[in-house]
């Protein structure tokens, strides 16, 4: 494919950012009554206003070129079809076909994966009732309190983010944990009041190798067995959700007590395939398929709108103007509803081990920038504390505001506070005020540098109705979709990982150095000389 910055497209857009770059909002907005109108998409129970953004109709129409010359069309049926667009593993990218309803056909190698999907989903169901009724017993014949999931990153960072964001929807009288961390403290505290004969762990991993995810896993069976001191107890308190029965099996897991899915679930799209089986336990059957059910409306929605008028396509298009002609190196994402408080870092790892690539797919190193770095908190939390920087500093920081009408509890007051907190801050970023409105209010004439706000600082708001399963499927949908948007006109590979090998493989050889003091060093002088700090 020829390279990003040598296409039509792009140069149309390197001379239209000329000449709009300067232009401020406030112009934008009092030359258009109807610009919220026309820079809203309303669809699948999303209102998507991003009028606040520095673009014009003309923006648009050539960001739209630029997605057709590089074949967003044909890509994304591609993706969606089962073809194998994740090159450097040769695999299929499915996620979709997760949440796809029981009579679609799709395809990989010639064989329709939805029957698979929906014999899991079948057996997951049956598993988490028994769970949830009582009826499913530890070895001593108590029935389970505590659910225990240990994976990590694509096999954890799903699971916490959607427990907590739905936990008013969870089953209380269960008690979830997460462990993820190779670092001991993780596990130890996680454990903490737990009855082993009432703890099921969940042992989440694609590949059932994961240094941290074996070693957790391990250490929960020796922590289960001081306790019940019987090996057949591992068939009824441990769980495997994974692609390697051979595996799961050496581990000692009842391959019965396995909930498969396959090598076109990428960890980080994976958190509707068995991989969701906590957050099945924590909600029941009906809000899990309901959630589902939002995601696959995304999907829809991301496989069949118009491009000026579908979400995901406008998102990662924004993405690329900023990332590449402002040159904003981050993205905030910033829920105004704290169960959401997780979600930034679950779209950390969507977004940036998607995105964070500097190859092309033909193997060129990219002359452009490509996925900027996400990071956010729950609003109001964040104003008291960086949003400072994104008013007056001096990097560009466009945000997602996300915030929903109704809240899930009846507290007088709290919900009006906090929405118009948000509404607001979409505001002040995009209009700021300027010194003579500042003067107006009387400041004194030193302080009024101090106290301009610039403005232009763009942002999208994302409203929903409500915190539901099936609104939060939407929302992870909607991301999913805007980073393969980016990857496609980055020309890169949104699904594979190859970045984050080194570092293991790195750390595989410094272990025995750790446990075996009389190992010779052979490292740079930096490394060895951390490794022997340690030693001593
Ligand atoms: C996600 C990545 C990575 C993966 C973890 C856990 O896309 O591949 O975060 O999910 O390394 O891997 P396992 O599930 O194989 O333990």
């Amino acid at each position: 494919m020829e390279l990003l910055t040598k296409t039509n497209s792009w140069k149309k857009l390197e001379n239209h950012f000329n000449d709009i770059k300067g232009f401020p909002l406030r112009t934008l907005f009092s030359e258009d009554a109807k610009r919220a109108e026309r820079f809203t998409v309303n669809d699948v129970g999303i209102l998507f206003d991003y009028s606040k953004h520095r673009v014009s109709n003309s923006t648009l129409q050539l960001l739209f070129e630029l997605a057709r010359e590089r074949k967003l069309e044909e890509k994304r049926e591609a993706m969606f079809s089962g073809q194998k667009i994740n090159t450097t593993e040769n695999r299929a990218v499915l996620h979709t076909a997760l949440r796809a309803p029981k009579d679609a056909v799709i395809k990989v190698d010639g064989e329709n994966v939805v029957p698979q999907v929906h014999q899991v989903l079948e057996k997951m169901f049956a598993f988490a009732e028994k769970v949830r009724s009582g009826e499913w017993k530890g070895h001593t014949g108590k029935p389970i309190k505590n659910v225990v999931n240990i994976g990590i990153g694509g096999s954890d960072l799903g699971p916490v983010m959607a427990y907590e964001a739905l936990k008013h929807y969870s089953k209380r009288e269960l008690n979830f944990r997460f462990v993820s961390n190779v670092d001991g403290s993780d596990f130890d505290e996680a454990m903490r009041g737990l009855n082993p004969e009432e703890t099921l762990f969940i042992i989440a991993s694609k590949t059932f190798t994961t240094l941290e995810t074996m070693t957790n896993a391990h250490t929960a069976r020796t922590w289960l067995l001081n306790e019940l001191k019987d090996d057949r107890a591992i068939a009824k308190h441990f769980v495997a959700l994974s692609t390697n029965a051979e595996k799961v099996e050496e581990f000692g897991i009842d391959t019965n007590n396995m909930f498969v899915f396959w090598d076109w679930v990428g960890g980080r799209y994976s958190m509707t395939s068995a991989i969701g089986l906590s957050t099945l336990i924590a909600l029941g059957k009906e809000h899990f398929t309901s959630m589902l059910n939002g995601f696959h409306q995304m999907d829809e929605h991301f496989r069949t709108a118009p491009f000026e008028k579908n979400i995901p396509v406008i998102m990662g298009l924004l993405g690329v103007w900023y990332n590449n002609f402002f040159h904003a190196e981050t993205q905030a994402i910033l829920p105004y509803d704290n169960y959401l408080h997780r979600f930034p870092a679950y779209l950390q790892q969507l977004t940036m081990e998607s995105n964070g690539k500097s190859t092309t797919l033909n193997g060129e190193r990219t002359d452009y920038s490509t996925g900027p770095v996400y990071w956010g908190e729950p609003g109001t939390n964040g104003q008291h504390s960086f949003y400072q920087l994104i008013h007056q500093g001096t990097t560009l920081i466009p945000c997602d505001f996300i915030g929903f009408r109704k809240p899930l509890h009846n507290l007088d007051n709290h919900q009006d506070y906090l929405i118009a907190n948000m509404i607001a801050q979409g505001e002040a970023l995009a209009f700021g005020k300027t010194a003579e409105e500042v003067k107006a209010e009387g400041v004194s004439e030193s302080l009024v540098p101090h106290k301009v706000f610039e403005g232009n600082r763009p942002s999208s708001t994302f409203f929903l109705e409500k915190l539901t399963p099936e609104n939060l499927g939407k929302l992870v949908a909607m991301y999913e979709h805007s980073v393969f948007v980016q990857g496609v006109i980055w020309d890169i590979n949104p699904f594979d990982q190859m970045g984050v090998e080194l570092g293991k493989v790195l750390a595989k050889n410094i272990i025995p150095e750790l446990e075996d003091e009389s190992k010779s060093l052979n490292h740079d002088n930096s490394t060895n000389q951390l490794i022997e700090f340690y030693r001593k």
